[in-house]
C-alpha cells in the first residue's frame, strides 16, 4: 500500500502487480480498480476530485439515506441530510494497510460521525463507520465491506439508515451491455414513480433506455455482460444484509442534466448497486451492522 497524504489517496497493488486500486479519503471513494492494466470502474472526466462535490464515478458510499429524505413517508431523524447522505462527501481516515499472503492487498478507512459538526447537526445518532477494501488477483476481485456501529451516547434510540454501494461499472457501450440475475425480482421503477413490476426478462438489455430501478430483496448475484465478443462478465455478489439492487443509467436525455458527467459518459457505465434501501435499518445502541460486496471478473469462455 502506498499513501499520497497530499491528496488523501491510498493506492493498493497486489504483489504480482496485476491488480491495483485507488481510494480517496474523500468519501472513502474507490475511484479506480485496474486488473491487468484494464480499468474496471467508470470515472467521469468532469467529476471534481478535490472534495468540492460528490464524485461522479467509482464506488460512492451511500449512507445513511438513499436518495433524498423527502422521498420517504417515514424519514424521521433523516430530514436534515443531503441527498445520498454524508458518507460520500466526508473526509475518512486510513486505519491500516497491509499486504497479506501473495494475492491480496487491503486497507481500512474509518469515519466517526461525531468528529464533524455538520454531520452531528444533520444526523442525531453517533455512528462509527469502518470500510474494509480487499483486492485480490485470484479470483480477480475487489471486496468492499462496511461496518456500522451505533455508539449510543446521548441518543439510545436505534440508529436509522440505508446503505448502498454505488458501483459505476465501466462498459464499452451501455446500449449493448446486459444485466443478468434479476429475473423474477420485483422492482420499483423510479422513473415511473412507484410502479412495481417483477423482472421478466434475463438478461436485461437497456438499449439506451433510462433505467432507475430498485430491485427488492433476494441478494442475487448479478452479472454485467459486456457483450463485446469477449464473453467476459463482472459478477456483483453481496451479503444478505445488502439484499436490494439498484440498476441505474440515466441514458442520453437525463445525462445532459448531469454537469459533472462528460459528453457521452452515460454510454460508458452501468450502475449495479447492492444496498439495504427498500426499508430503513434500525440498529440498536451499541450494536453493529455489516454489509459486504464482491466485484469479480469472470473471463469469457469463448475467446472470440
Ligand atoms: O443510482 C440511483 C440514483 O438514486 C439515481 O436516482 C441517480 O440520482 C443516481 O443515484 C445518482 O445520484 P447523484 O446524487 O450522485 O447524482
Amino acid at each position: 500500500m502506498s499513501r499520497d497524504e497530499q491528496v488523501g489517496k491510498v493506492t493498493l497493488t497486489t504483489p504480482s502487480g496485476r491488480s491495483s486500486v485507488e481510494v480517496l479519503q474523500y468519501g472513502a471513494t474507490v475511484i479506480s480498480w485496474k486488473y491487468d492494466g484494464a480499468e474496471q470502474l467508470f470515472l467521469s472526466r468532469q467529476s471534481p476530485l478535490d472534495g468540492s462535490a460528490a464524485i461522479r464515478g467509482g464506488i460512492p458510499i451511500i449512507f445513511p439515506v438513499f436518495g433524498s429524505p423527502s422521498e420517504y413517508e417515514d424519514h424521521a431523524g433523516l430530514e436534515k441530510l443531503p441527498k445520498h447522505g454524508f458518507a460520500r462527501t466526508a473526509e475518512w481516515k486510513v486505519i491500516e494497510g497491509r499486504v497479506d499472503k501473495e494475492v491480496t492487498a487491503s486497507c481500512v478507512l474509518e469515519l466517526n460521525s461525531v468528529d464533524y459538526k455538520e454531520i452531528r447537526d444533520a444526523y442525531q445518532w453517533p455512528v462509527h463507520l469502518e470500510y474494509h477494501i480487499r483486492l485480490s488477483d485470484s479470483p480477480a476481485s475487489l471486496e468492499c465491506s462496511l461496518k456500522v456501529k451505533h455508539l449510543a451516547g446521548s441518543s439510545t434510540m436505534p440508529a436509522r439508515f440505508h446503505v448502498l454501494l454505488h458501483n459505476y461499472i465501466a462498459v464499452g457501450d451501455a446500449t449493448q451491455a446486459g444485466v443478468s440475475g434479476l429475473k423474477g425480482v420485483t422492482y420499483v421503477d423510479k422513473n415511473a414513480s412507484k410502479a412495481r413490476v417483477a423482472e421478466s426478462s434475463d438478461p436485461i438489455l437497456l438499449h439506451g433506455q433510462a433505467s432507475d430501478r430498485v430491485y427488492q430483496g433476494g441478494a442475487p448475484d448479478v452479472a454485467l455482460l459486456y457483450n463485446d465478443g469477449s464473453g467476459r462478465q463482472l459478477v456483483v455478489s453481496r451479503s444478505e444484509t445488502l439484499q436490494d439492487t439498484t440498476l441505474w443509467n440515466p441514458a442520453e436525455a437525463a445525462a445532459k442534466g448531469l454537469k459533472d458527467l462528460h459528453e457521452g459518459g452515460w454510454r460508458e457505465y452501468i450502475c449495479i448497486e447492492p444496498g439495504s434501501v427498500a426499508a430503513l435499518n434500525e440498529l440498536p445502541a451499541g450494536q453493529e451492522w455489516v454489509g459486504t460486496q464482491q466485484l469479480r471478473i469472470v473471463e469469457g469462455k469463448s475467446k472470440v
